[in-house]
């Protein structure tokens, strides 16, 4: 049984809007619990556990969001002052309040990446030398599936292209996996293909595994027994976290192999909107949940573009001044596409019909 809004508005604007399944609430209510600080929360521990073998990594940590792990996972690669390589659309480097220089004191040194991907040749050409001037450059930072670039999968052998750049000169790579098994799912193979050639990575519960709230940062055991330290620090250290655990145990038993239906819906909808007049949708770049449409066609801003949405029913969110984002997820099936795919139909011609008046 599913927990859906009652409500027509059809949602779009990201995965973390998705509820929690009645199972999953089921799952909170009987939770065993202790205090985690103490680390006597057995559903923690369990949900823990589990990640790091599906990881296939020695030990995990619960944070509350994706930009905790983030910031846990910068703050224990690194030291205060260290130059940080990532890419120049990344959620690190966008979306999260600068986190990454303001708490972290981190210099972040952003390349900018094909589709999200980052070359081998352009991270080796940016690692700083060792001299008076120059800051240590001691971590490298991809994302996938990456969200501004819409969904791309890094491929596990971009992946290992890179890992030999960052061995060979001492640096760790990180990867922020906030939807790694939306890239799993994409390319059919086992989540640790993406993960054995990272140190260490953070996933989220609570995109399109439809958790409430949760994050967890995966990796060897010392990195964890730092990142639990600096979750302490960072006011991170949770008492009854089963709570939160209770349905990541779920999420990760039961609500990865459906994000097979997420991509279909997203295909579906960006190749019925690639259909439609002043509107523009990179296809190749359709190869998850995000869907980026491109109205600049239509002779309007994407702010412009979106509040139309909004009076038929319809939410995305804002991408950049001519883009406009779509996601899919769980709780949208394929009715829902088709309504949405009328509803942008209709404030394309609408907006077509202002333009040419
Ligand atoms: N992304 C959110 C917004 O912050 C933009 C979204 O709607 O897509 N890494 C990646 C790749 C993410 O996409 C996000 C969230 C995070 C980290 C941060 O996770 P939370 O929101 O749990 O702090």
């Amino acid at each position: 049984m599913t927990t859906i809004k009652r409500s027509d508005t059809i949602d779009l604007r990201s995965d973390t809007v998705t509820l929690p399944t009645e199972e999953m609430l089921e799952a909170i209510r009987n939770a065993e619990l202790g205090d985690d600080v103490y680390r006597e929360d057995p559903t923690v521990n369990r949900l823990e556990e589990m990640a790091a073998k599906k990881m296939g990594k020695e030990a995990a940590l619960l944070v509350p969001s994706g930009t905790m792990a983030n910031l846990v996972s910068l703050m224990s690669n690194t030291k205060r002052g260290d130059c940080v390589i990532l890419e120049a659309e990344s959620h690190i480097y966008w979306y999260e309040v600068g986190g990454i220089s303001a708490i972290a004191g981190l210099l972040p040194w952003p390349i900018r990446g094909h589709m999200g991907a980052l070359d081998p040749r352009d991270v080796e050409a940016a690692i700083r030398p060792k001299n008076i001037h120059f800051p240590d450059t001691t971590l490298v930072c991809i994302e996938n599936t990456h969200n501004r670039a819409g969904g791309t999968v890094i491929t596990p052998r971009q992946i290992e292209a890179l890992s030999k750049v960052t061995r060979e000169h001492g640096l760790k790579l990180y990867m922020d996996g906030a939807r790694i098994f939306n890239a799993a799912v994409a390319l059919k193979v086992d989540v640790r293909e993406f993960t054995r050639h990272v140190d260490n990575l953070m996933f989220c519960l609570s995109k399109g595994l439809s958790c409430p709230i949760g994050s967890l940062v995966v990796g060897d055991s010392e990195f964890i027994e730092r990142a639990r330290r600096i979750r302490k620090i960072l006011g991170g250290g949770m008492r009854q976290a089963g709570i939160i655990a209770a349905p990541g145990i779920i999420a990760l038993e039961k609500m990865i192999d459906r994000l097979e239906e997420d991509h279909m819906n997203a295909r579906i909808l960006a190749e019925g909107i690639a259909k439609i007049d002043g509107l523009y949708v990179d296809l190749k770049r359709v190869q998850t949940n995000i869907v980026l449409v491109d109205v600049s066609g239509l002779g309007v801003d994407a702010n412009t573009f979106i509040a139309e949405l909004k009076k038929h029913g319809l939410l995305a969110s804002y991408h950049s001044r001519t883009i406009v984002r779509m996601v899919t997820h769980y709780g949208i099936v394929r009715e829902h596409i088709e309504k949405a795919l009328t509803k942008i139909e209709e404030v394309a011609k609408y907006l077509r019909s202002q333009a040419d008046s």
